[in-house]
């Protein structure tokens, strides 16, 4: 197994990677510019098993977009609308409220919500949303508002970054999700979403909410326009970033959808670029302790044998996923558990349903 990997010209990156030693920036390159995609899975799993085992997770979760209204309008997103479009639409507490208790007799422990960046909504009624889900199902955590939401939320509070995620918290958030990091790259970003929230104060939100004692996630959404270089080059930053708050819980590789975006002209992603970017991260990201395999995204066939590229959660059950979906996603808007734990346990793996925090909460053996 070792020489085979040695012959795919990683021999190298092989000593470092037994050695538990850290990847640099042109090892990156080298494993994301390789063809040998079996030798790039080899070593991904062998950290994978290092740090996880035989684990694979999962949690029972619903997501909830309370509104696709948006002023950023990024190029890659098809989910954000104007208030002006026929397509946009906003939920009053009393629907949120009613999404969460349609599911109160299924065992959901994670409510995971985020919206665009909405021009005149107060502070006051995303602080309503987090108190009115508590109120209807009081032991759910709330994964609410990427760090590009929570920078506009400071804003409409008047508060410091520190201030309003003390609030939130008392209003009942419980942990920040990944999304909004697209690639932290000025060229990038002045390209595709030159309206968003710039890398490093995204970064910044982040660490903040970590010392803050609140964990988060972190993504990267490729497959579009971005080199290889600034790929890693976002990775490195959440390397960075982890190596001082040490807050990030899970990074997602999130792969690009084209459709009813302004980027549709360009293709999905192949399966050999997604199972790179799951391996490329876990070898690379050696302090983020878990990279998840997003079903929604890459399909949950892909997903199953990412568990053998580095990955060691398939997120969750999701129940009514919008943001991929509105760009032309193929799988299901939702997953059964018992489908993720067969996939799991088909994959070799020991399912391990989890809460947000990566708790346990039942092992499927
Ligand atoms: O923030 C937008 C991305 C994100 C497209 O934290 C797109 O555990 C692909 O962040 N094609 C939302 N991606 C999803 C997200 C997420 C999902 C699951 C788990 C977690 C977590 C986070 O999706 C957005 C944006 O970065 N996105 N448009 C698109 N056309």
């Amino acid at each position: 197994m070792k020489s085979f990997v040695q012959q795919a010209g990683f021999g190298d990156i092989l000593e470092k990677v037994e050695a538990g030693e850290r990847l640099n920036l042109q090892d990156g390159l080298a494993l994301y510019n390789s063809k040998e995609i079996l030798a790039l899975g080899y070593m991904a799993n062998l950290v994978r098993n290092r740090m996880n085992g035989d684990k694979a997770y999962f949690i029972y979760n619903q997501h909830i977009n309370y509104s696709n209204i948006c002023t950023n309008l990024c190029k890659f997103c098809a989910f954000g609308k104007d208030k002006s479009s026929d397509l946009a639409y906003e939920m009053d507490l009393a629907q949120v409220k009613e999404k969460v208790r349609a599911r109160l007799d299924e065992p959901i422990t994670e409510i995971h919500m985020v919206g665009g960046i909405h021009p005149d909504l107060p502070f006051e009624y995303y602080l309503e949303l987090l108190r009115g889900i508590k109120e209807v199902r009081p032991d759910v955590h709330i994964q609410a508002f990427t760090c590009v939401e929570i920078a506009h939320l400071a804003g409409l509070a008047g508060k410091s970054v520190v201030e309003t995620l003390n609030v939130l918290r008392d209003a009942g958030l419980g942990s920040i999700p990944g999304g909004g990091a697209e690639v932290f790259s000025p060229r990038i970003r002045a390209i595709t979403c030159e309206k968003k929230l710039p890398g490093d104060q995204w970064l910044e939100v982040a660490k903040t909410a970590h010392r803050q004692g609140l964990h988060t996630n972190a993504t990267m959404l490729y497959g579009h326009i971005e080199t290889m270089e600034e790929r890693l080059e976002h990775l490195d930053a959440l390397r960075t970033a982890q190596d001082e708050t040490k807050g990030f819980l899970a990074f997602i590789p999130l792969s690009f959808h084209p459709k009813n975006t302004e980027m549709s002209t360009l293709s999905r992603t192949t399966g050999i670029d997604d199972l790179k970017n799951i391996a490329v991260a876990r070898l690379f990201l050696d302090n983020f302790p878990h990279i998840k395999a997003y079903w929604v995204m890459i399909g949950p066939k892909m997903a199953q044998v990412a568990l053998s590229f580095g990955a060691d959660d398939m997120d969750g059950t999701v129940k009514e996923e919008v943001i991929t979906h509105m760009a032309g996603a193929d799988t299901d808007q939702a997953i059964g558990s018992k489908t993720l734990v067969r996939l799991i346990k088909e994959a070799g793996r020991v399912p391990v349903e989890r809460d947000t925090l990566y708790n346990v909460i039942k092992v499927h053996d």
